[in-house]
Parts: C-alpha cells; sequence; structure tokens
C-alpha cells in the first residue's frame, strides 16, 4: 500500500548506500602547481637595460595542469605542466619605462581548486634600477665603479670574479665594452 513515507525511506536507503560505497566522493588525487623558485640574472641593472627573472614552476598534483603565469611588469604566459614535472620561464623585464629604484619580483599561477594555494605566489628577489654604469648603485658613477669592473677583467662563468652586475653589456664576460660604457657615463649623478 502506497504511503507518503516510503520514497523518503527510499532515498534514504539511497544515500546510506551511496555515502557507503563512497560515489559521492570525488576521485583521488588533488591539483597542486607550486612556484619554487625566482632568481634575476641580475641585482642592479643600468637604467635602459635588461634583466631576466628565471621563474621555476613545478606541479605536484595528479593531473595536467594548464594555467597562465603572472609577473612582474605585465609579464603574462600560458603554461601547461604535466604531473611531477617543472619549468623555467624567462621573464625579460626591459628597465625602459621603470624609474630608478628598488624592484621586488613576483610570479603567480592562480589554479582553481589548488589544494596548496599558498605556494602559488611567490615574491622573491629584488632588484635596483641605477644608473648606467652605477654598479654599486651608490648613486654616482665614478672611479669606484670602472675600479670594481676592472677587477674582473676578462672574468666568465664560473670564475668567481665574475659578477653579472659588472656585465653592463651582458654577453657572459667581463671586458673592455663593459668599462667603455661605464666610462661614457663617468661623473653622472642621480638626481
Ligand atoms: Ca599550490
Ligand atoms: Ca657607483
Ligand atoms: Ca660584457
Amino acid at each position: 500500500m502506497y504511503t507518503k513515507e516510503k520514497p523518503l525511506k527510499s532515498l534514504s536507503i539511497f544515500l546510506a548506500a551511496a555515502l557507503t560505497l563512497n560515489i559521492f566522493m570525488l576521485p583521488p588525487g588533488c591539483h597542486d602547481i607550486a612556484i619554487i623558485k625566482i632568481k634575476p640574472s641580475k641585482t642592479i641593472v643600468g637604467q635602459g637595460y635588461s634583466l631576466t627573472a628565471h621563474i621555476t614552476i613545478i606541479n605536484r598534483g595528479d593531473f595536467t595542469e594548464s594555467f597562465t603565469l603572472f609577473s612582474t611588469c605585465g609579464f603574462i604566459r600560458n603554461v601547461t605542466l604535466l604531473p611531477g614535472s617543472e619549468i623555467t620561464v624567462d621573464n625579460t623585464i626591459n628597465t625602459n619605462r621603470l624609474s630608478k629604484g628598488d624592484y621586488r619580483i613576483f610570479a603567480l599561477v592562480p589554479c582553481p581548486g589548488d589544494c596548496n594555494p599558498t605556494d602559488n605566489i611567490r615574491i622573491e628577489g629584488n632588484f635596483t634600477v641605477a644608473l648606467v654604469g652605477d654598479i654599486n648603485a651608490d648613486g654616482i658613477v665614478d672611479i669606484t665603479d670602472i675600479y670594481l669592473i676592472a677587477l674582473a677583467f676578462g672574468a666568465m662563468p664560473p670564475d668567481p670574479r665574475y659578477n653579472p652586475n659588472l656585465d653592463i653589456i651582458y654577453d657572459g664576460i667581463i671586458d673592455i665594452s663593459d668599462i667603455y660604457t661605464a666610462a661614457i657615463h663617468f661623473g653622472e649623478i642621480d638626481p
């Protein structure tokens, strides 16, 4: 005989069975991408010259992820990463339109449902935009700058004398072109 309670009773039996069988549970695994490192190529760069932020991202989750990377100075890049893989993306920052001063580099990879969202943003690595040739960023291009470059003359990586901040013409060697570039700005003072 039909009663009003019967459908509700059937539904509750179904729900109990469903929960027992876990049919409402999400499939195992999680989404988790993370920015693990940001390394700038230089920490002091002459205004008008470029530096590169090397941004390393890893997929620690269980699914292939396609996402967008946002970084300093309006950088945007679409990235796809297989589970367990990582990638380093270069954000080349042109300082033409940047005022002299200190900057921090950031990277952001939004991922809906990421089970560990705190590592989807990272702020790491400072750089200073200075006068061209002011390789110690003290506001003046003087003999100290020329001397520091000259001390490293001929240095290339992995020579410990090689410092990318001295490599004004960023070609992997400290040579006469770097000294010359500093020399033509000799005496300039940051107003
Ligand atoms: Ca994450
Ligand atoms: Ca200086
Ligand atoms: Ca050079």
